[in-house]
Parts: C-alpha cells; sequence; structure tokens
C-alpha cells in the first residue's frame, strides 16, 4: 500500500428522526447566530491547551484529496505581536490611506474598521493561518496540494466555530498585502498567509454594530 492510501473502514454516525433534526439545526442556527466579529479585545490569558482543541477542530476539516494544506501559527509572544502590529499597521496606513476605492472604503465605514490594529497586541493569541499550495518531499521536489484557498477557507470557518464554542471571539484580519508574515514568522517557501486572527474574550466594553443578516429568501435559490 502507498504512503497515502488509506483502508476503507464502516462508517456508522448516529442520526436523528425528522423532528430532532429541525429541532437540532434551529438550535445550532440560533447559536451559530450568535457569533459576531468582536474588535475590541481583553488582554485576560487563555489556556493554550484550548487553542490547541480550537485549531485541532480548524483541522478536521475537508481538503483537497485530504491533503490538509494549512499550517496554523500559534502566537503568544508579545513581542512577535508588535512586530506584527506595526507592519500590519504600516500596510494598512497605505490601504485605508489610498489604496482602497472609495466605494470599498465606504462599504467598511458601517464596521469601523480603521488602519489601527491594537487588537494584535492586546488579544492574548494571534493566529496565523497559512495556506500550502504545494509541499516539498525528501527528495526536495514539489508536490502540488489542490483547492487551496477552498480548503484553508474551510479550516478557517471551523476554526471560528470552535472559537464561538469556546465562549472566546476573534476578528479575521486580512492585512494586505500580507507577505511580511511569512518573513516575520520565517515560514518556508511552500506557505502563504491567508488569514491573521485574534482570538481571546471580548473587552468588557466591547461594541458591535448591529448586522442584519441576509434573509432565507436573499441567500437560497430552490430548484425544487
Ligand atoms: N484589511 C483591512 C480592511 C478590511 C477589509 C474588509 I473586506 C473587511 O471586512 C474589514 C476590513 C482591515 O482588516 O482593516
Amino acid at each position: 500500500m502507498a504512503e497515502n492510501d488509506f483502508p476503507f473502514i464502516d462508517f456508522n454516525r448516529e442520526t436523528y428522526s425528522p423532528e430532532d433534526m429541525l429541532e437540532r439545526s434551529r438550535t445550532f442556527l440560533d447559536w451559530a447566530d450568535e457569533r459576531r466579529s468582536v474588535r475590541d479585545f481583553s488582554d485576560e490569558p487563555v489556556p493554550k491547551e484550548v487553542m490547541e482543541n480550537i485549531l485541532m477542530t480548524g483541522s478536521t476539516a475537508p481538503s483537497g484529496a485530504h491533503k490538509q494544506p494549512w499550517t496554523f501559527c500559534l502566537i503568544s509572544n508579545a513581542s512577535l505581536k508588535s512586530k506584527l502590529r506595526a507592519l500590519a499597521e504600516e500596510e494598512e496606513k497605505k490601504s485605508y490611506g489610498g489604496r482602497m476605492s472609495d466605494e470599498w472604503l465606504e462599504d467598511l465605514a458601517p464596521l469601523g474598521t480603521d488602519w489601527e490594529k491594537e487588537f494584535i497586541d492586546i488579544a492574548p493569541w494571534i493566529v496565523i493561518v497559512m495556506k500550502r499550495p504545494y509541499e516539498i518531499q525528501e527528495d526536495g521536489s514539489k508536490r502540488q496540494n489542490y483547492y487551496v484557498s477552498e480548503s484553508v477557507g474551510l479550516a478557517s470557518g471551523f476554526l471560528l466555530m470552535a472559537v464561538h464554542n469556546a465562549g472566546l471571539v476573534a476578528l479575521t484580519h486580512t492585512p494586505s498585502p500580507m507577505n511580511f508574515i511569512a518573513k516575520a514568522l520565517e515560514r518556508p517557501d511552500n506557505e502563504r498567509p491567508f488569514l491573521l486572527i485574534p482570538i481571546g474574550y471580548p473587552s468588557k466594553s466591547a461594541r458591535v454594530p448591529d448586522i442584519i443578516r441576509k434573509s432565507k429568501s436573499d441567500v437560497i435559490e430552490y430548484y425544487d
């Protein structure tokens, strides 16, 4: 058997009656709907093992050919956080100061974002989600991964739900361009930064915009 072959095993999971499914799916939706992106963090510590569990939940996501093309950099080091903040703010100042279109800035205005990224210093943990377009094999040759952005996006979604489940909050921050992150973390050539995610407790005074989510008729097209 080749190294990457997996034997097939029986799969039996618990199923639910239609009534129970309805109840469970509604309860899960209500719970998921409570998740919010939060920009104001507390500096209260969060145990490392909680973070490891959250990241490993992200790592249960499906991926192209089961290549799991992600690495999660788990950062708590204060001077590294400060360095990342300074570098992110340098880029964001340029973005907010002219690189982003007027229309983009107009779309962001109601969310209250700006170039300042204080949360990178304050949140106890910063996760950098790296995507791996290819693997470097032992003989030095490259082997492609598949549907890398889709896979890493799914892993990030799973991770965010695990954060929510732990009673913590996160922000999916996308400093742009992000090359500085790979450099600061001395990541290998086959990794590219995908998201910067501060994770922690919300600050006591945290406020969030009162957003309205799209309704069923906005997001579902039926083909019965
Ligand atoms: N990357 C910037 C700008 C930004 C862009 C979008 I699209 C957002 O939904 C929020 C922010 C930043 O992180 O501030």
